[in-house]
């Protein structure tokens, strides 16, 4: 009997740089969205971070009443405005306005290390996903049970994990992380319509009964530099209920979601890479079949 390696031993390096070209030679163009709101005090390296990975640096802002547009204006982003409705309605902003082939999405409070974005979107250049999550399961998080908040949080959140999985046929580990890659097109085709943050799982769960390939790559999720979180579990506890059942078990993909259809973006830089549908057993690389884990940094 052949000694099965452990999975790091055979595993790529985990890519520090992005090669932007897939495997039909065409040039590949990342949009980095930043959803943000009263980010003033920790916006700006974060898009120092995020820019030399970015082709097009979009700051989704929700009307702050601090310095954050015109810093973000400063660091050289297209500052758009939401519409007032939460990160989800940003997100939506920002997605209709791309013009990349992948979209990269980043928090703007420093709890994401922009040098993770090669990791999440060379799956996707590469063919190999069409949707990759970033992992807090996998890459740690300062900020899981420390607090009852916290706790209430991570547990919600393990439980819809579970219960996609269970339901789907995957093995995901997190389905609430806000640091993600998505093909444009299909970020698009999804027709997303949470307004608040409940949109990452709406993400994910449309990716995944839509047939298209997600997969996660270990990223590790800091306690935001300053400020605090928008986030009140008493406030949001039902529409996440809400948003998990009715996409879950309930909506139902468009017919169109089961045929190859091309990306399609919009604007310049469109990129014609195929999106291929999944069949069941190839929807989801098992954690750190095809991706390493987070390397020491
Ligand atoms: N544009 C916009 N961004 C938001 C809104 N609410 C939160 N954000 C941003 O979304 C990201 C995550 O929000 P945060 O408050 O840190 O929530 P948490 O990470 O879930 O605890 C941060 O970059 C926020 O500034 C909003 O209503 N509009
Ligand atoms: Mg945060």
């Amino acid at each position: 009997m052949t000694d099965i390696l452990p999975n790091w031993y055979t595993q790529p390096d985990r890519p520090t740089a992005i090669t932007r070209q897939g495997p039909d030679g065409r040039a590949v163009r990342i949009s980095v969205i930043v959803p943000c709101r009263n980010e003033g005090r920790n916006i700006r390296p974060v898009l120092e971070w995020a820019a030399p990975y970015a082709d097009e640096l979009l700051v989704v802002d929700g009307h702050s009443s601090d310095d954050t547009r015109a810093i973000a204006a400063e660091m050289g982003a297209t500052v758009l405005l939401d519409n007032g409705k939460g990160k989800g309605d940003a997100l939506r902003v920002g997605i209709a306005h791309a013009s990349g082939d992948v979209i990269v999405f980043v928090d703007a409070d420093g709890s994401h290390d922009p040098r993770d974005i090669p990791a999440l979107v060379q799956p996707i250049i590469d063919g190999a996903a069409d949707h990759v999550s970033g992992s807090r399961m996998l890459g740690g998080s300062d900020e899981l049970h420390a607090t009852i908040n916290q706790f209430v949080r991570l547990f919600g959140s393990q439980v819809i994990t579970l219960s996609i999985n269970y339901t789907q046929g995957v093995s995901l580990t997190d389905s609430q992380n806000g640091f993600r890659a998505i093909r444009a097109g299909l970020a698009r085709r999804l027709s997303l319509q949470s307004e608040i943050t409940t949109i990452e799982q709406e993400m994910i769960i449309k990716t995944v009964r839509s047939g298209y390939r997600i997969t996660e790559v270990a990223t590790h999720e800091y306690v935001r530099s300053n400020g605090e979180s928008n986030f009140r579990v008493l406030d949001v506890w039902f529409k996440y209920l809400k948003n998990w059942l009715y996409f879950l078990f309930i909506w139902r993909p468009p017919k169109r979601a089961a045929q190859n259809i091309s990306t399609g973006s919009q604007g310049q830089g469109g990129n014609n890479t195929e999106e291929t549908v999944a069949t069941p057993s190839s929807k989801l690389s098992a954690p750190g079949e095809q991706i390493p884990k987070a390397s020491s940094r």
